[in-house]
């Protein structure tokens, strides 16, 4: 039986990686951080929070002696190394937090399989944010870096230590350089699921009005079921690389707010410029959305859009979810949790 360590298995892809391998036959070992309270209401939807081969291991991604002992007891065969500060606005307010969790927290675990074993393969999830301010359209694997947040920069450092220790030390690495990838399992602060659950709480009368940023950033959308899939093909494949994990289409953020009401069978229209822009509901002319500067971020990716041909002909990797299957995924998940009166 293989052995996988699967770190933040708290979060969203986490979840979905855990459920992958524990379906594949392995033995997954998923690192939390200790909180007052428990968070595990991810494993808890998808029902494998008591499956007998998911073992939760309490895990410090900052302290290397910890990444040590972890790897030396469990002895894994792939470790997939998914937590982080994943938050683009936070790490402007928390540049150092997010460099020790989201950039040294990879290079902890990469000393310790140095260190303990070279054998074992090791997934870094790398991001789209390192595009940043775009140097090419579409973006792919050779395209230039150009990060605009603390959060890009520390997954950048990441990503090249982990080029670095294929180089030097004949390490399995591989390096997903994923694009925006969403599902019900999204966390609330980002900008799909607050818009689905906004708009869920506004179709039950339970919120008037959403409150957005920037309406005209374009990201290139996924279901994270399907990338999380890529993420196991990366280790299995026979030479360790970099891959691009992409849908090949753009939309506006926008766009997802029209697509998102229209799932809850509420028409809207867009009215005014800049931070006067509203969305008002055709059928009863109320404000459904406006803007609040303070979702405004300090530098701003403007446009991405990925190019996934290279994960197709080496992995055989292809997106199965358009983003309309996404979105009413997304909303009739939100309507369903706030009609029981509960929403994560
Ligand atoms: P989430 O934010 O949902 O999950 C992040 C995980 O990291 C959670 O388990 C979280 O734990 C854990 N974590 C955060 N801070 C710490 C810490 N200080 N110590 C230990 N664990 C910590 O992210 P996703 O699942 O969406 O993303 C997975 C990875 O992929 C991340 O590294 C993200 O940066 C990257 N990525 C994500 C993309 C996306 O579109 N989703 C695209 C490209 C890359 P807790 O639950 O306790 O907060
Ligand atoms: P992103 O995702 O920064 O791309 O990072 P997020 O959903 O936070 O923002 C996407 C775009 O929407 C704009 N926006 C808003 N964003 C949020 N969160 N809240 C708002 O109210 C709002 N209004 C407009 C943002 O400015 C941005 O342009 C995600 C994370 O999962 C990262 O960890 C991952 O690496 C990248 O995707 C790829």
């Amino acid at each position: 039986m293989k052995k996988a360590i699967v770190t933040g298995i708290t979060g969203q892809d986490g979840a979905y990686l855990a459920e992958l391998l524990l379906d594949k036959g392995y033995e997954v070992y998923g690192t939390f951080r200790r909180t007052s309270s428990v968070n595990f209401w991810r494993m808890e939807e998808l029902g494998i929070e008591n499956h007998p081969n998911l073992h939760l291991v309490e895990y410090d991604l900052t302290d290397q002696a910890s990444a040590i002992h972890m790897i030396n007891r469990i002895q894994p065969d792939e470790i997939y190394n998914l937590a982080a500060q994943s938050f683009v606005g936070v790490s402007f307010e928390q540049p150092l937090a997010t460099a020790h969790i989201t950039g040294l927290g990879a290079a902890h675990l990469l000393e310790a399989i140095r260190i303990i074993n070279p054998k074992i393969r090791f997934y870094q999830a790398s991001t789209s944010e390192m595009f940043g301010k775009v140097q090419a359209i579409p973006q792919k694997e050779d395209t230039p870096f150009y990060p605009r947040s603390p959060y890009g920069v520390a997954k950048l450092y990441a990503h090249w230590l982990t080029i670095n220790y294929r180089e030097s030390y004949d390490i399995f690495g591989s390096s997903g350089i994923l694009f925006n990838h969403e599902s019900p399992l999204r966390g609330r602060e980002f900008v799909t699921r607050k818009i689905t659950d906004s708009v869920a709480k506004i179709k039950l009368g339970k919120l008037d009005c959403l409150e957005l940023g920037n309406l005209d950033a374009k990201r290139d959308w996924g279901f994270a079921k399907d990338y999380v899939e890529g993420m196991y093909l990366m280790l299995q494949a026979e030479q360790p690389d970099t891959f691009v994990l992409a849908t090949n289409r753009t939309e506006t953020v926008r766009d997802f707010v029209t697509m998102a009401f229209k799932g809850a069978g509420i028409a809207v229209e867009f009215k005014g410029h800049d931070i006067n822009e509203v969305a008002i509901d055709t059928a009863t002319g109320k404000t459904v959305m406006r803007i609040n500067e303070k979702f405004h971020r300090p530098a701003e990716v403007d446009l991405l859009i990925g190019d996934p041909s290279h994960a197709k002909n080496v992995l055989g990797w292809e997106p199965k979810t358009n983003l309309e299957q996404l979105c009413q995924m997304m909303v009739e998940a939100d309507l369903r949790r706030n009609e029981a009166g509960f929403s994560f």
